[in-house]
């Protein structure tokens, strides 16, 4: 079991009714709440940074496939009706997962102080959500569906031709440099992370790739590292 349990606290089925007296509990434990649900590798950036920094965090799980990001009770704490959400100490509701990365990895070696280099790493990120995760998440997100409807069918090409060329580009990098910014790992690198290794999922053959492979092996040598397939 990779769970550290001295990291994590699992609240599972929440009662959505209970949710500000959750919230409340945590503040009384002055302790992050991470909103979330396991299958989801935007939600899985924020656990793999918060295991990296060994740092303690409640866990609460609202499953995509059944909807429940999108109840009134949720749609209160977040508007755009999506996990992850960081519930901080004091309440505060913190959503975006690379927002959510910025703000764990602040003043640590994961989010470099270089002017520069903080820039590079915004670089991969806005990469990420804009020419990667719409292509390569979604790709793979479409096959736990029981069936695509037409608008969906026809979107396949695109996002499957998006998902290669966004793949070369960090292969093409990834030939030169052992890590997307800077010579060390940082936030860019666990924000790209996290659905590029499990394209294939999405019917991308990641041996054409072989940059990013050794990438990936890379980052799951890194101390603290947990699998995306981590609650069961
Ligand atoms: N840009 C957001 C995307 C979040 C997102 O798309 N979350 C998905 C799960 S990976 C979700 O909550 N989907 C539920 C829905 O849209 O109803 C981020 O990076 O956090």
């Amino acid at each position: 079991m990779w769970i550290n349990k001295r990291a994590l606290n699992i609240v599972a089925n929440p009662q959505y009714n209970d949710i500000g007296k959750d919230a409340r509990k945590d503040k009384e434990k002055l302790m992050i709440t991470l909103l979330d649900d396991p299958i989801s590798g935007n939600g899985y950036k924020v656990r793999l940074m918060l295991a990296f920094l060994n740092q303690p965090y409640t866990y609460k799980i609202f499953s995509v496939l059944k909807s429940e990001t999108r109840t009134p009770e949720f749609l209160k704490i977040n508007p755009n009706g999506r996990i992850p959400v960081l519930l901080l100490e004091d309440g505060t509701v913190l959503p975006e997962s690379n927002a959510i990365l910025h703000y764990l990895a602040a003043g640590t070696a994961f989010l470099p102080a270089d002017r520069l280099h903080h820039a590079q790493v915004l670089s991969w990120m806005f990469f990420e959500q804009y020419s990667h995760e719409p292509n390569i998440a979604t790709l793979r997100f479409w096959t736990h569906l029981p069936e695509l409807d037409a608008v969906q069918q026809a979107q396949i090409p695109g996002k499957r031709a998006g998902g290669e060329a966004a793949l070369k580009l960090m292969d093409a990098h990834l030939a030169k440099h052992d890590w997307l910014v800077a010579g060390m790992p940082t936030i860019a690198d666990i924000a790209l992370y996290a659905y590029t290794h499990v394209a294939d999922e999405g019917g991308f053959d990641l041996t054409q790739y072989p940059a990013v492979q050794a990438w990936i092996s890379r980052i799951e040598g890194l101390p603290g590292y947990v699998p995306l397939a981590a609650h069961d």
